[in-house]
Protein backbone atom coordinates (compact mmCIF):
# COMPACT_ATOMS: atom_id res chain seq x y z
CA UNK A 1 0.00 0.00 0.00
CA UNK A 2 2.72 2.33 1.28
CA UNK A 3 4.92 1.67 -1.86
CA UNK A 4 1.70 2.06 -4.37
CA UNK A 5 0.89 5.69 -2.69
CA UNK A 6 4.74 6.20 -3.55
CA UNK A 7 4.78 5.45 -6.83
CA UNK A 8 1.48 7.43 -7.46
CA UNK A 9 3.12 10.98 -6.23
CA UNK A 10 6.31 10.41 -8.28
CA UNK A 11 3.79 10.22 -11.18
CA UNK A 12 2.60 13.41 -10.13
CA UNK A 13 5.17 15.07 -9.10
CA UNK A 14 6.87 13.84 -13.16
CA UNK A 15 3.51 15.28 -14.52
CA UNK A 16 3.16 18.77 -12.68
CA UNK A 17 6.84 19.85 -14.52
CA UNK A 18 9.30 18.54 -16.94
CA UNK A 19 11.50 16.02 -14.89
CA UNK A 20 14.90 17.55 -16.38
CA UNK A 21 18.31 17.06 -14.84
CA UNK A 22 19.30 20.04 -17.39
CA UNK A 23 18.70 22.69 -14.95
CA UNK A 24 18.25 22.69 -10.73
CA UNK A 25 16.32 24.23 -8.19
CA UNK A 26 17.67 27.07 -6.89
CA UNK A 27 17.75 28.84 -3.29
CA UNK A 28 15.51 31.89 -2.92
CA UNK A 29 17.61 35.13 -3.39
CA UNK A 30 16.66 38.26 -1.12
CA UNK A 31 17.85 40.49 -3.85
CA UNK A 32 15.10 39.02 -5.95
CA UNK A 33 12.43 39.69 -3.44
CA UNK A 34 13.16 43.52 -3.11
CA UNK A 35 9.87 45.41 -4.23
CA UNK A 36 11.10 47.17 -8.03
CA UNK A 37 9.76 48.40 -10.68
CA UNK A 38 8.30 46.19 -13.77
CA UNK A 39 10.68 44.73 -15.49
CA UNK A 40 8.87 42.45 -17.87
CA UNK A 41 5.45 42.47 -20.30
CA UNK A 42 3.96 39.75 -21.20
CA UNK A 43 1.28 39.78 -24.24
CA UNK A 44 -1.09 36.56 -24.77
CA UNK A 45 -2.65 36.28 -28.21
CA UNK A 46 -5.76 37.57 -26.56
CA UNK A 47 -4.38 40.70 -25.76
CA UNK A 48 -3.96 40.65 -22.13
CA UNK A 49 -1.33 41.99 -20.27
CA UNK A 50 0.89 40.50 -17.74
CA UNK A 51 3.46 42.35 -16.12
CA UNK A 52 6.13 41.39 -13.62
CA UNK A 53 8.68 42.68 -11.33
CA UNK A 54 11.63 40.87 -10.51
CA UNK A 55 10.29 39.56 -7.13
CA UNK A 56 6.87 38.27 -8.54
CA UNK A 57 9.36 36.42 -11.46
CA UNK A 58 11.31 35.32 -9.06
CA UNK A 59 8.42 33.91 -6.95
CA UNK A 60 7.70 31.63 -9.79
CA UNK A 61 10.24 29.20 -8.52
CA UNK A 62 13.99 30.04 -9.27
CA UNK A 63 16.24 27.04 -10.95
CA UNK A 64 19.77 27.34 -12.12
CA UNK A 65 21.88 25.73 -14.93
CA UNK A 66 25.47 26.91 -16.43
CA UNK A 67 26.16 26.85 -19.79
CA UNK A 68 28.64 27.79 -22.52
CA UNK A 69 26.80 31.28 -23.27
CA UNK A 70 27.12 32.23 -27.20
CA UNK A 71 26.91 35.70 -26.19
CA UNK A 72 29.67 35.59 -23.98
CA UNK A 73 32.57 33.83 -26.75
CA UNK A 74 30.79 31.14 -25.59
CA UNK A 75 32.40 30.87 -21.87
CA UNK A 76 30.31 29.22 -19.30
CA UNK A 77 28.53 30.72 -16.90
CA UNK A 78 25.77 30.13 -14.34
CA UNK A 79 22.43 31.61 -14.56
CA UNK A 80 19.42 31.75 -12.34
CA UNK A 81 15.99 32.54 -12.68
CA UNK A 82 12.36 31.15 -13.59
CA UNK A 83 11.54 29.02 -16.28
CA UNK A 84 9.92 30.73 -19.49
CA UNK A 85 7.30 28.00 -19.28
CA UNK A 86 6.02 29.03 -15.51
CA UNK A 87 6.05 32.97 -17.46
CA UNK A 88 4.30 31.67 -20.23
CA UNK A 89 1.92 30.05 -18.14
CA UNK A 90 0.75 32.55 -15.44
CA UNK A 91 0.58 34.83 -18.43
CA UNK A 92 -1.91 32.28 -20.25
CA UNK A 93 0.19 31.65 -23.55
CA UNK A 94 0.10 28.66 -25.38
CA UNK A 95 3.32 26.52 -24.45
CA UNK A 96 3.96 25.87 -28.45
CA UNK A 97 3.12 29.78 -29.75
CA UNK A 98 5.77 31.61 -31.50
CA UNK A 99 6.88 34.65 -29.11
CA UNK A 100 8.34 38.29 -30.51
CA UNK A 101 11.05 38.79 -28.19
CA UNK A 102 11.29 42.92 -27.90
CA UNK A 103 14.57 44.31 -26.14
CA UNK A 104 15.46 47.68 -24.16
CA UNK A 105 17.93 47.93 -27.14
CA UNK A 106 15.29 47.91 -29.90
CA UNK A 107 16.49 44.30 -30.74
CA UNK A 108 14.03 42.34 -32.06
CA UNK A 109 13.39 38.55 -32.69
CA UNK A 110 10.83 35.69 -33.38
CA UNK A 111 10.93 32.35 -31.40
CA UNK A 112 8.97 29.65 -32.71
CA UNK A 113 8.32 26.86 -29.28
CA UNK A 114 7.22 24.17 -31.38
CA UNK A 115 10.83 22.38 -31.54
CA UNK A 116 11.64 23.36 -28.05
CA UNK A 117 8.69 22.54 -26.00
CA UNK A 118 10.76 19.99 -24.05
CA UNK A 119 14.24 22.42 -23.12
CA UNK A 120 13.86 24.52 -19.78
CA UNK A 121 14.70 27.86 -21.34
CA UNK A 122 15.41 29.92 -18.45
CA UNK A 123 14.43 34.22 -18.19
CA UNK A 124 18.00 34.82 -16.12
CA UNK A 125 17.73 37.36 -13.69
CA UNK A 126 21.39 36.52 -12.19
CA UNK A 127 24.84 35.66 -13.45
CA UNK A 128 27.08 33.76 -11.40
CA UNK A 129 25.93 35.75 -8.62
CA UNK A 130 25.39 38.56 -9.30
CA UNK A 131 22.12 40.68 -10.45
CA UNK A 132 21.45 41.29 -13.95
CA UNK A 133 21.58 45.00 -15.03
CA UNK A 134 20.70 46.61 -18.39
CA UNK A 135 24.72 47.21 -18.19
CA UNK A 136 25.24 43.31 -17.92
CA UNK A 137 22.52 41.64 -19.64
CA UNK A 138 19.83 42.32 -17.64
CA UNK A 139 17.56 42.49 -15.50
CA UNK A 140 16.05 39.61 -17.47
CA UNK A 141 18.15 37.71 -20.00
CA UNK A 142 16.75 35.11 -21.91
CA UNK A 143 19.24 32.18 -21.72
CA UNK A 144 19.16 28.44 -23.30
CA UNK A 145 20.72 24.97 -21.65
CA UNK A 146 23.60 24.66 -24.30
CA UNK A 147 25.52 22.66 -22.11
CA UNK A 148 23.10 19.89 -22.23
CA UNK A 149 20.91 19.74 -25.46
CA UNK A 150 21.91 19.93 -28.65
CA UNK A 151 20.20 23.37 -30.56
CA UNK A 152 21.22 24.95 -33.51
CA UNK A 153 23.16 27.91 -33.01
CA UNK A 154 21.95 29.27 -36.39
CA UNK A 155 18.62 29.25 -35.00
CA UNK A 156 18.81 29.69 -31.38
CA UNK A 157 21.55 32.35 -30.70
CA UNK A 158 19.60 35.12 -32.10
CA UNK A 159 16.89 34.18 -29.20
CA UNK A 160 19.72 34.77 -26.57
CA UNK A 161 17.84 38.36 -25.62
CA UNK A 162 19.60 40.66 -23.24
CA UNK A 163 17.40 43.68 -21.68
CA UNK A 164 14.64 41.58 -22.73
CA UNK A 165 11.51 43.60 -21.38
CA UNK A 166 8.35 42.65 -23.53
CA UNK A 167 7.40 39.15 -24.98
CA UNK A 168 4.22 39.60 -27.28
CA UNK A 169 2.52 36.05 -28.31
CA UNK A 170 2.11 35.72 -31.73
CA UNK A 171 -1.85 35.18 -32.60
CA UNK A 172 -2.65 31.77 -34.06
CA UNK A 173 0.60 30.54 -33.77
CA UNK A 174 1.89 32.80 -36.97
N1 LIG B 1 19.20 42.81 -26.57
C1 LIG B 1 19.82 42.15 -27.57
N2 LIG B 1 19.91 40.82 -27.54
C2 LIG B 1 20.51 40.16 -28.54
C3 LIG B 1 21.06 40.84 -29.66
C4 LIG B 1 20.96 42.25 -29.66
O1 LIG B 1 21.43 42.95 -30.57
N3 LIG B 1 20.34 42.88 -28.61
N4 LIG B 1 21.64 40.10 -30.69
C5 LIG B 1 21.17 38.71 -30.82
C6 LIG B 1 21.89 37.95 -31.81
S1 LIG B 1 21.46 38.22 -33.44
C7 LIG B 1 22.80 36.99 -31.47
S2 LIG B 1 23.52 35.99 -32.63
C8 LIG B 1 23.20 36.80 -30.07
C9 LIG B 1 24.68 37.05 -29.93
O2 LIG B 1 24.90 38.35 -30.38
P1 LIG B 1 26.40 38.92 -30.55
O3 LIG B 1 27.04 37.97 -31.52
O4 LIG B 1 26.18 40.29 -31.08
O5 LIG B 1 27.03 38.88 -29.22
O6 LIG B 1 22.53 37.69 -29.17
C10 LIG B 1 21.20 37.98 -29.49
N5 LIG B 1 20.61 38.80 -28.46
MO1 LIG C 1 22.75 36.82 -34.67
Amino acid sequence: MRRVSLLVLLTLCACTRPASDLYQPAQADARLSQPGPVVLTVVNAAGKETTFTRAQLAGLGLVSFSTPDPSRKNEQHEYTGPLLSEVLNRAEIDPAATLHLVALDKYKTDLNLVPIRQVPVMLALTSDGDLLEPRNFGPVYMTFPYGGVRLDPNVYNAAWVWQLYRIEERPGGA
